[in-house]
């Protein structure tokens, strides 16, 4: 007897449906696209087709471990957490909880624990240390959009569906199925765009796949779109195309920071000519609509909220925000409003560098200093929850030494790899199928209104869920007992009673309480926030509950987005900040640097589409082939260094032999190099047989984004070697 399930792909920003046979002993036999969800339309990648096999991987832990030394103990969940009840308890006792730090990886955005279990967690540990993937990755577009638009969620996604122009810059949506952008068949998407007669515009120093099925590649010096977006912006106002539809704070001084970047000037910098910049601007100033949108490839580079902002003054200049073709807001269904309060940065500084808080937590690229350097506040122990920094922060090997100082580590991961061996307790999720699964952040950025939930498909067979470890931890780090959901649930109710136009407002909260369903405490309270969300049966504009959305197994389609800046906008102000004075003052950084003599190479990243950061390394039919980790350099640079086909590249942090991918497809003077490899040795056998190096070796923690916080990996100044001169370092 077989059975089949539906469930949504937990493993990139696309959300793609899928649907799985199981037999029955609750093996994965099939996984192909689900065709009647409505948003991902049968779209699968080979990382979706591979969830069964990752599910099932025999390396995934099953047990906690306990690490005594070198040796790693299975032991059961209780003497698990008791160890961690003892390590956090001696820590704080002796250090305080500021001695408390935390590290929360990217698939916490992909799972409803992390989601929802998450924030109590950090609320209970009651530490400042707290530290993400954020700050190596889009940390730039949430303080861009906190200063211009008030919250830093209010990330408008373009409308791909009927934009007729899209210029994109740093993304690979072909191999990453795109980024704060949520949108099944990306590529699907792109390819409609062009068939309906748009025009797409790629800019990267690479020619990508992506790059290949554009109308226009434009290639670019790595870290330098900020440079590029404000010629086109000076290109705009100079030839008086700017047409506003909001009302803006700060145009003039706008008007005014883009005098200094005329096209000429910036050309020199981006080896962008002056006159592709000034027709890019023509051209989005004349097209019917058109978005500009900008992802990793500028978010982790020495400008990254600098170009961000400037996406978005792009848009709004040439009218394109919050139309439809242009860019816009999704709706998405568990929204709840949030009370008018003016966004900021820097409400705190790191204890070691005084680097600026932003979104609540402290850049990655001070994590080693927050544990090497003694004082008040010394992060001593670290807790790690679907992270693994060692391979994925800027400088790991630094990293990777400083864990192992740790007073305590606990790390919750399914796989023991290059960041969890340094814990002393490893506490695994189990199998991804007995998850529910529903999509509170990525749907912020769909580029459809869209809801859709995945109740487990299997049961838990004796393990504690996912949310159920997290929510363990809460109360162990919290001295308190009780119900974390009920506690969560009733707090939500009565903030939604009290604010006036709620549509539940001067309600009785035990008889809402009662008429809320679910299996778990995740399910209860995705039923609440549905209800209260602007699609719920509470707020009076809809019926959506979690009962509609197990109705509807294959997810719902809530129309194509609807131009909203007025619900979405929190400024102080009421109006787009269209001049912060943070970024304003940032200005001066990047001017400083107009006419600053490029390095001879830089260093860049990419991605590939059978891979997924660190983590997926380990199943063979995804790694091998063009799935490798090799250097992508032109063939005049190996010919003018007189390299072979391997070479050693050196940065200021570190030295690595790679091997050469000779191709044309990447600029002189710029090499490439994937990140989430350098496993030799790990416990992940699969992954250990492909180890690669680690692009992190050679990048640098000093180099930050100044207004984020954030890493800067595109633009690393590096030299090759060939392997015969290697000296000592
Ligand atoms: N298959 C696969 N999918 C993934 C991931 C994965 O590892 N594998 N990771 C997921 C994650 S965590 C994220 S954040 C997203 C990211 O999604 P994307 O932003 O689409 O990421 P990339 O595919 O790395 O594309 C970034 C591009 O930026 C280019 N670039 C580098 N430096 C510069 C620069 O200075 N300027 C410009 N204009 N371009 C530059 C690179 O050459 C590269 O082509 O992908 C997600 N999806
Ligand atoms: N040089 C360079 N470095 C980069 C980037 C780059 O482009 N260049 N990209 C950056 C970006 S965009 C990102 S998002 C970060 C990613 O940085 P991280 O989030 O630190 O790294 P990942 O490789 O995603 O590691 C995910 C971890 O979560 C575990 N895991 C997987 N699923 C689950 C789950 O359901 N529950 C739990 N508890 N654990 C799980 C995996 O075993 C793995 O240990 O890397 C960044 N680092
Ligand atoms: S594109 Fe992303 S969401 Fe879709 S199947 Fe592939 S990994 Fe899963
Ligand atoms: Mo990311």
């Amino acid at each position: 007897m077989t059975s089949t399930v539906h469930r949504t792909c937990p493993l990139c920003e696309a959300v793609c449906g899928l649907t799985l046979t199981l037999d029955d002993g609750g093996h994965v036999t099939s996984v192909r696209g689900d065709k009647e969800d409505p948003f991902s339309r049968g779209f699968i990648c080979p990382k979706g087709a591979s969830l069964g096999r990752l599910d099932e991987d025999p390396d995934r832990l099953s047990k906690p471990l306990i690490r005594e030394g070198e040796l790693w103990r299975e032991v059961t969940w209780d003497e698990a957490f008791a160890a961690v009840r003892r390590g956090l308890g001696e820590v704080t006792e002796r250090h305080g909880r500021q001695s408390v730090g935390v590290y929360l990886g990217n698939p916490n955005v992909h799972n409803m624990a992390g989601q929802l279990y998450g924030t109590p967690l950090l609320k209970s540990l009651g530490t400042r240390q707290i530290f993400s993937a954020s700050t190596a990755d889009q940390m730039p577009k949430h303080v861009a959009s906190g200063l211009m638009f008030g919250h830093p969620l209010a990330v408008p996604v373009p409308d791909l569906d009927r934009t007729d122009y899209l210029l994109m810059l740093g993304a690979n949506p072909l191999e990453s199925n795109g980024s704060l952008c949520t949108a099944p068949d990306f590529p699907g998407r792109l390819k409609a765009l062009r068939a309906r007669g748009g025009k797409l515009v790629v800019v990267d120093p690479r020619r990508t796949r992506t790059a290949g099925m554009a109308d226009e590649h434009v290639f670019v010096r790595p870290g330098t779109d900020a440079y590029l977006l404000f010629g086109i912006v000076h290109t705009i106002f100079a030839e008086e195309l700017a047409s506003v539809r909001h009302e803006v704070n700060g145009l003039a001084e706008v008007r005014e920071a883009a005098k200094h970047f005329p096209p000429d000037v910036v050309s020199r910098r981006t080896g962008v000519p002056a006159e592709v910049i000034v027709r890019l601007a023509r051209e989005l100033a004349a097209a019917r609509t058109a978005a500009v949108y900008a992802r990793i490839g500028t978010c982790t580079a020495e400008f990254g909220t600098l170009a961000q902002w400037l996406v978005d003054v792009l848009n709004v200049i040439t009218g394109n925000l919050d139309r439809p073709g242009g860019v816009m807001f999704a709706k998405p269904a568990t929204e709840f409003g949030v009370a008018r309060r003016p966004y900021t940065v820097g409400r705190w500084k790191s204890r070691v560098r005084q680097l600026p808080e932003a979104n609540g937590e402290l850049p990655v690229a001070t994590l080693a200093d927050e544990i090497e350097t003694p004082g008040e506040g010394q992060v001593r122990f670290l807790l790690t929850i679907a992270g693994n920094p060692v391979l994925s922060a800027p400088n790991g090997d630094r990293l990777d030494a400083a864990f192992g100082r740790l007073d305590f580590m606990v790390s919750v991961d399914p796989y023991l790899n290059e960041t969890t061996r340094h814990a002393h307790v490893i506490l695994p999720p189990p199998r991804v199928l007995t998850a529910g699964h529903y999509d509170f952040a990525l749907l912020n950025f769909a580029v459809r209104n869209y809801a859709r939930y995945s109740p487990p498909s299997l049961p838990l067979d004796g393990q504690p869920s996912e949310a159920q470890i997290l929510a363990r931890l809460t109360m162990i780090a919290s001295g308190l007992d009780g119900d974390l959901d009920e506690f969560v649930i009733g707090q939500m109710l009565r903030k939604a009673v009290d604010l006036p136009g709620s549509g539940v407002h001067g309600r009785d909260v035990t008889e809402l309480r009662a008429e809320l369903d679910g299996q778990s405490g995740a399910e209860l309270r995705l039923d609440l926030m549905l209800k209260l969300g602007p699609y719920g049966e509470w707020a009076g504009k809809g019926d959506l509950s979690l009962r509609k959305l197990l109705d509807n197994p294959h997810g719902l389609d809530l129309g194509p987005l609807q131009p909203r800046l007025e619900e979405v906008l929190r400024t102080a102000s009421g109006v787009i900040e269209l001049a912060p004075p943070q970024l304003i003052e940032d200005v001066e950084r990047l001017r400083g640097k107009l006419e600053e003599e490029p390095p001879e190479i830089v260093l860049i990243g990419r991605r590939h589409l059978r891979s997924n950061n660190s983590w997926m390394h380990n199943l063979g039919p995804l790694v091998g082939g063009t799935n490798t980790c090799t250097l992508q350099i032109h063939p005049a640079d190996v010919a003018r260094l007189g390299l072979g086909g391997e070479a050693v590249v050196r940065s200021a942090k570190g030295e690595l032999r790679v091997p050469l991918e000779p191709t044309d497809t990447i600029m002189p003077g710029v090499v490439s190099l994937p990140h989430g490899w350098g496993h030799a040795g790990s416990a992940q056998t699969v992954a250990a047989e492909h180890a690669g190096v680690s692009v992190n070796t050679l990048t640098d923690e000093s180099a930050i984004d100044v207004p984020s916080g954030n890493a800067v990996f595109n633009g690393v100044p590096v030299t090759i070697l060939p392997t015969g001169v290697i000296t000592a370092h």
